[in-house]
């Protein structure tokens, strides 16, 4: 692959594009070349902003009879480095195709371009009175192609799912310029393989996807937020079998008091509780009828009687809903500062208390002075590890003797089943401890798969696999 363009493809990408579509200025480099994980330095040759899928086609053409590497791009709000461009790939950003383009109410779907912001298709949906459920702190920025790509999670996917549950038709140009227009917006298809599985999560090595359509559904009735402070993991554990049971759940987040710790001083916010507990519970549940307040009262009392839970307190209004999300969702943000090393890890519910106790000690022994901050999606199973790199120690430093450490915890969650990426994906930051979750023979059947859309591999080489 080559790092710089060839005279003869910028001329003909300025010809296509014009200037506003090609740029190769230093400022749009450096933005365009990295995602939010800062982990490399950006430099690509050069950034396309394609309007329509005749120029994506023609682009990746291009590209494949000049042999160029080409990083299709999103909101860039990627944690994995995915959308990282530092070997002088060009950047296919997808930010000028932002439209939607159509929503069906009888049908409940929404069919949109890959650039339309996810926070724009929430609100299109709202404003037919339907919702489209996949939700996240960067939901002002993230794409909607960029979510499909990497699968994104996010806080609702104990009631809603993953991105991949809610894409009914996605076109996709794959690295031969050839169009994939798969599935159609079917609700039933059952004709052979599904490819629109195989993009979903493929993080841009198998095609790039440039118009999807969503599956909408009812938006829930009055949702509250429970936060309840809680003496240890094991013990949100037995909160979540009792909610589960009890309440129409909507969210069972959790983070730990170091991490409130770190939101409340940034942002000047109250404490949610009367004391410090170790861990926090957010659940958020749906009040489908009046009884369910009860049911939530009943549901507390038992936690506490039982020592899962010290103290408790429950959203009144919108408001209040609002700023106990906060809590949680504003605490990768409130973080990055710290250059964090993360993990987003996952094993079945069931084993969170098996993987707990055996993690906890890891950090006991390999990371005892440092600072480790604690959250996750809990009630899917789903942990978000960030040890914090102290001011005494190099970044690079730091970043070695984490590295160290996460192959002892991947060896945890190799043995338990579980996932190195659980909603972050692969990308560059995960590349190497794939084989801790995937087999051989299932790592070398991708590379195969990503021949047969992607012969000549100009497609976001060296992510993923
Ligand atoms: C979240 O759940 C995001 O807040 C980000 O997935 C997690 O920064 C992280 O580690
Ligand atoms: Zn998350």
């Amino acid at each position: 692959m080559k790092a710089v363009l060839p005279d003869v493809m910028t001329a003909k990408l300025q010809e296509l594009l014009g200037p506003s579509g090609f740029l190769t200025d230093a400022e749009s480099l450096t933005a365009y070349g990295q995602d939010w994980t800062r982990i490399a330095e950006p430099a690509p040759s050069g950034v396309v902003l394609p309007t329509s899928t005749t120029q994506v086609q023609a682009i990746v053409s291009l590209a494949r009879s000049h042999k160029v590497a080409l990083v299709p791009s999103g909101g860039r709000t990627g944690l994995s480095g995915g959308a990282v461009a530092a070997r002088g790939e060009l950047v296919l950003s997808l930010a000028r195709m932002n439209k939607v383009l159509g929503i069906d109410p009888v049908g409940r779907s929404l069919t949109c371009e890959a650039g339309a912001v996810t926070a724009m298709v929430q609100e299109a949906a709202r404003d037919q009175g339907l919702m489209y459920p996949v939700d996240f702190a960067s939901s002002g920025s993230s794409q909607i192609g960029g979510n499909i790509a990497t699968n994104a999670g996010g806080i609702q996917v104990i009631r809603y799912g993953m991105t991949r549950n809610w894409v009914t038709g996605l076109k996709v140009v794959t690295g031969t310029g050839e169009l994939l227009d798969l599935n159609k917006g079917l609700l039933k298809n059952n004709t052979g393989l599904d490819f629109r599985h195989l993009m979903i999560g493929s993080e841009g090595v198998l095609g790039i996807i440039v118009e999807a359509t969503l599956a909408l559904t009812t938006p829930p009735a009055n949702p509250k937020v429970l936060v309840l402070g809680v003496p240890s993991m094991n013990a949100i554990m037995s909160v979540l079998e009792h909610c589960q049971a009890a309440l129409p759940l909507l969210a069972f987040e959790f983070f730990s008091d170091l991490a409130l710790d770190k939101v409340i001083s940034a942002h000047g916010l109250q404490q949610p509780l009367q004391g410090r507990y170790p861990f926090y519970a957010l659940v958020e549940f749906e009040e489908v009828n009046p009884d369910v307040d009860r049911e939530v009262l009943a549901l507390v009392e038992k936690c506490m009687a039982s020592g899962w839970v010290g103290d408790a307190v429950l959203s009144h209004n919108e408001a209040q809903r609002r700023s106990l999300w906060r809590l949680r969702e504003d605490i990768s943000g409130t973080i990055a500062r710290w250059t964090p090393y993360k993990n987003d890890i996952a094993t079945t519910v069931a084993q969170v208390p098996a993987l707990l106790a055996r993690v906890e000690k890891l950090i006991e022994t390999r990371y005892a002075d440092l600072e480790v901050v604690w959250y996750g999606h809990i009630g899917d199973g789903n942990l978000h590890l960030n040890i914090l790199c102290p001011e005494t120690m190099s970044v690079d430093e730091f970043q070695q003797h984490c590295k160290s450490v996460s192959t002892e915890l991947f060896t945890i969650l190799a043995d338990l089943g579980g996932s190195v990426s659980a909603e972050h994906g692969v990308g560059l930051l995960k590349k190497e401890f794939l084989g801790y979750s995937r087999s051989q023979f299932e790592i070398d059947l991708m590379r195969s798969i990503k021949r047969e859309f992607d012969p000549d591999g100009i497609l976001n080489p060296g992510k993923v696999i």
